[in-house]
């Protein structure tokens, strides 16, 4: 039988073809249940649109929760910079981000412990740095949410397991970072990337070095990756090398430190302003204040390979542990 459909229905169809949203498409959805003719003819169409529709609204019901997830991944930066922990199930991020911020990530023996980020702060001489424990990384899967979450960081630390592969576990982080157009490296110049990609720098962690062969494994990373990363062998069960963890964390962010002071005053030595390294005498008074870099006439510098007390200008680059007094 034929169908007969008049030209509001068709309009309506039209609209539905152009929809690009999914209240859009529901909405000409429901005028096309609405001025469908009822007839024997348009029976079996009516049911396809009935179901179109209920897949339609199933999809919009879905969509909080995947915005919801999203929003888990969104954890606001503190203190001098983020760093997240990256590593596949059971490598051990919860035991180290837990060792090492005090902060508590539920550790256990089964693999996908952790099901979303966990920020805490580890402490690292006078500054503060947050670290961000995360759900494992695993092939063919990304949590939507995960790769802002990565991308949005000053570095990542990645963790292998000792006792596993841990060339084949880099592996399969480097193919999930090359799927979200993720490009790490932990040294050297950066490299020209294509539109789209995020570049970020990272350090390579092998852990549980306290059972035996783990070092074995420690070598076949080192002989892999030296060129690229700087590597470090720890144990986050027993505490070994977090000292030197902290350092490496640190000189991964490529930052450093300087101390402000007003004439005639000692410099507060406990807050350090925290800079890209590279960064000049203008960039600290952007840091202090917006109104600062025009006003700024010139600054005295105290530090390494300088004069005490030296007058500089604007353009002159700081050095880490300088303390600086801008003049306006
Ligand atoms: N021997 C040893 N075991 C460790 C070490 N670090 C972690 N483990 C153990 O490895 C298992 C996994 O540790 P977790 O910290 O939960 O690992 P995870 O990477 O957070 O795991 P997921 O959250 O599932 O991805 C636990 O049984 C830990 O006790 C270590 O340094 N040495
Ligand atoms: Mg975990």
């Amino acid at each position: 039988m034929p169908a007969n459909l008049t030209p509001q229905y068709l309009e309506a169809e039209l609209k539905f073809k152009q929809a690009k949203t999914t209240p859009e498409k529901i909405k000409a959805l429901e005028v096309m249940m609405a001025v469908i003719p009822k007839h024997k003819g348009t029976e079996r169409l009516r049911g396809q649109l009935k179901s179109r529709m209920a897949k339609l609204k199933e999809e919009l019901q879905k969509r909080p929760a995947v915005a919801r997830a999203e929003q888990a991944y969104n954890i606001k930066k503190e203190g001098a910079a983020q760093v997240v922990l990256l590593g596949l199930p059971n490598s051990g991020k919860s035991s180290l981000f837990s060792q090492i911020t005090g902060a508590s990530s539920e550790v256990a023996d089964y693999p996908f412990t952790t099901q979303k980020p966990i920020p805490g702060m580890m402490r690292f001489e006078n500054l503060q740095i947050q670290l961000v424990d995360t759900p494992p990384i695993q092939s063919d899967h990304i949590e939507p949410g995960f790769p802002n979450l990565i991308r949005n960081a000053n570095a990542l630390l990645l963790l292998v397991d000792l006792t596993q592969d841990p060339v084949f576990q880099m592996g399969i982080l480097s193919k999930e970072l090359d799927e979200m157009r993720i490009k790490v490296l932990g040294r050297g110049l950066i490299p020209s990337l294509d539109p789209g990609w995020a570049f970020l720098r990272a350090l390579l962690v092998g852990n549980k070095c306290d059972v035996r062969n783990a070092m074995a494994a420690y070598q076949r990373i080192e002989t892999h990756f030296r060129g690229a990363f700087p590597i470090l062998p720890i144990s986050a069960k027993e505490g070994m090398n977090s000292d030197e963890l902290k350092k490496e964390i640190y000189q991964v962010l490529d930052i450093l430190r300087v101390y402000t002071k007003v004439p005639g005053k000692e410099p507060d030595l406990t807050e350090p302003v925290t800079l890209k390294k590279g960064s000049t005498v203008g960039d600290i008074a952007a840091s202090v204040h917006k109104d600062f870099v025009a006003k700024l006439r010139y600054a005295k510098i105290w530090g390494s390979g300088k004069f005490d007390g030296q007058m500089v200008k604007r353009d002159y680059l700081v050095s880490e542990g300088d303390v600086v007094e801008l003049h306006i």
